[in-house]
């Protein structure tokens, strides 16, 4: 069974608990389960994991082949602005990932228009909500369907 890592950035462990009015109330785990029942639907497996620290991400992408993935759906969170290691590590594995956000980044703050890790991904999704990682899903598979 096609399996899909789906890695969520620093701070998205406070989802549902900070800041409603920009990221909603739906917690980390809500939005995980969302992504299981979608990816069920689907057909694949997902694995959701989430850290602080951008090490971790960057080994977590680094060993996501060998680990049996054929896929990755980051949020890398503030990340996503500044953190050229995690883009070296996206371009750095031969699995096509891609970017996802729930809010829509171009919209708000100048600094958050800026992804460096976007151009290392397949594509960027932003602006959907939680809806958003499950775009991120199809886009996952339509890239793994097209080679
Ligand atoms: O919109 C997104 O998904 C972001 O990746 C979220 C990041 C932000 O830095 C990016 O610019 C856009 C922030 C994640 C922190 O999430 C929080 C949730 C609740 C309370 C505080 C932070």
């Amino acid at each position: 069974m096609t399996a899909i890592l789906v890695l969520h950035g620093p701070n998205l462990n406070l989802l549902g608990q900070r800041e409603p009015g920009v990221y909603g109330t739906t917690t980390l785990a809500e939005v995980d389960a969302a992504i299981r029942t979608h990816a069920a639907s689907r057909g694949v497996r997902v694995e959701c994991r989430q850290s602080n620290h951008e090490g971790v991400l960057v080994d977590a992408i680094q060993g996501a082949a060998s680990e049996g993935f054929a896929a990755i759906v980051i949020n890398p969170g503030a990340l996503t602005h500044y953190s050229y290691a995690l883009r070296d590590a996206i371009a750095g594995v031969s699995l096509p990932a891609v970017e996802v956000h729930l809010s829509n980044v171009h919209g708000r703050e100048p600094f958050r228009h800026r992804s460096v890790t976007a151009g290392a991904c397949r594509g960027q999704i932003a602006g959907f909500g939680v809806h958003s990682y499950l775009l991120g899903v199809e886009a996952a598979l339509a890239c793994l369907a097209r080679g």
